[in-house]
């Protein structure tokens, strides 16, 4: 893991310089995925031991798989919603949280996550590109959106859960694809980056010129300016207190 001296020379050589030429104006664009909230308790998709490992994505996360067996998609997406209620934001989300309050006008969060623990942790301008467990969607006639706790059964055929299945589209992208070309500094945390359109953010950004930081517990295979191996639980409040 970075040490917090290493951290420290990279924010003064390559975001202090930023900070001073931009002003009032310094723009942050933050990408999540769900490493950062692995460490709370929920799983991630592609690790070993991830949800794609116990379930067939195929089946759980498809619009076909939702007609073929509308229960199987509902208990697996109301036991995911269950699961919110005993896990709490980690230390990650708390200081993203702080860093949108250093930043207010001018600091997006383009989440991939579909918990909640952005908002429980304080953050407020956050953008859930694939959806979000809390709320539904009506599956037929004006698609409206509602607040839920779960989905009932007699419910199931008609309001599936408000999340972007694959082969659908992504929520909010060309409004965050505009606030990224207004951005200096792109930081993306806990992602594997392997799921389009939303990885490609991340190339955007890169070929954009911007800066660009990694935390991962892994390097990325992608081009960043600087990877901050660890947890990011532990690695972004260092981060975040250097500002
Ligand atoms: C830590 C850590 C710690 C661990 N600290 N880090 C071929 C090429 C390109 C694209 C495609 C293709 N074939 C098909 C596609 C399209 C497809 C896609 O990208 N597929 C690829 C997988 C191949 N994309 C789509 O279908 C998207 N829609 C679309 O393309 O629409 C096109 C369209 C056009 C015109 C009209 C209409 C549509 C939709 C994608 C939807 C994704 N949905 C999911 C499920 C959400 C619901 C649910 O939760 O059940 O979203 S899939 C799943 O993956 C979830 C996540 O948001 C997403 C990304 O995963 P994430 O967050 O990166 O997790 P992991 O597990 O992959 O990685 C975890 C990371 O954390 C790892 O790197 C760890 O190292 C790290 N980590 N602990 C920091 N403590």
């Amino acid at each position: 893991m970075d040490s917090k001296k290493e951290l420290q020379s990279f924010f003064q050589e390559s975001i202090t310089p930023l900070r001073e030429k931009w002003g009032d104006d310094f723009s942050i664009f933050v990408f999540c995925g769900a490493g950062l909230s692995k460490s709370s308790g929920l799983k991630t998709f592609r690790e070993s031991g991830g949800l794609w490992e116990e379930y067939d994505v195929q089946e759980v996360c498809s619009i076909d798989g939702y007609n073929r067996n509308p229960a199987l998609v509902q208990e697996f997406y109301n036991k995911r919603r269950e699961q919110l209620k005993s896990v709490r934001p980690n230390s990650g989300h708390f200081a993203l949280a702080e860093l949108e309050k250093l930043f207010p006008k001018n600091f997006t969060l383009a989440t991939q996550n579909v918990d909640d623990l952005h908002e429980r942790a304080g953050s407020v301008n956050t953008y859930h590109l694939h959806g979000e467990l809390r709320y539904a969607r009506e599956v037929f006639g004006e698609k409206r959106r509602k607040q839920i706790g779960d989905i009932k059964k007699e419910e199931y055929n008609f309001w599936r859960p408000d999340i972007v299945w694959f082969g659908e589209s992504v929520k909010y992208f060309n409004e965050v694809l505009e606030l990224l070309e207004k951005s200096h500094l792109f930081i993306s945390v806990g992602t594997s980056a392997e799921v389009y359109p939303a990885a490609g953010l991340i190339d955007h950004a890169i070929g954009m010129g911007i800066k660009t930081l990694n935390f991962n517990v892994e390097k990325s295979s992608k081009n960043f300016d600087k990877e901050v191996e660890g947890p990011s639980e532990l690695t972004l409040p260092k981060f975040i207190n250097i500002f």
